[in-house]
């Protein structure tokens, strides 16, 4: 996929819009797919929108990404809090990556306030919902067209 741009979302991610809305919203997993593609096309750019409960899977899907995408969106869940292995694989995989958390990790409990995956990511977005998504395509849509005209 050309331009495509690799949308990874973690562990429990399957189960928005079923409960917890006043932490994470109303809107469903579905819900953000749709608004990542649909911000995506308005950018002449594609989206590979995936989610995972299983840590290995999520560091196999990093390292396709490494090859298949120009850019990487990661909401690790609270794989975020624990993942060497996916901050390892992060820091192997040179397409820009941005970090989205849909809540506030930082107004939450201590143990969400540190990600090690943040190491690896170009910019960290949390607190915004689903619109965090969406300000991540447009921040690597221009990572993506600055390294190439650079
Ligand atoms: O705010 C985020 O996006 C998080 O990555 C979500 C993770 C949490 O462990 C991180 O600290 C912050 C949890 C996702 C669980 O999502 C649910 C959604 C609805 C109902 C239950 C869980």
């Amino acid at each position: 996929m050309a331009n495509a741009i690799y949308v990874l979302n973690g562990p429990n991610l399957n189960l928005l819009g079923t409960r917890e809305p006043e932490v994470y919203g109303t809107e469903t997993l579905d819900d953000l797919k749709q608004r990542c593609v649909r911000k995506a096309e308005s950018l002449g750019l594609s989206v590979d929108f995936r989610q995972s409960n299983a840590e290995g899977e999520l560091v196999d899907w990093i390292q396709e990404a490494r090859t298949k995408a120009s850019g990487l969106i990661v909401n690790a869940g609270a794989y975020s809090h624990t993942s060497i292995a996916m901050l390892d694989a992060l820091l192997a995989c040179e397409v820009p990556i941005v970090e989205v958390h849909l809540s506030n990790i930082f107004n939450r409990e201590p143990f969400r306030h540190r990600s090690y995956i943040s190491r690896a990511a170009k910019g960290v977005i949390c607190g915004l919902g689903g619109q965090g998504y969406e300000l991540a395509i447009e921040a690597l849509a221009s990572a993506i067209s600055q390294a190439k005209a650079g």
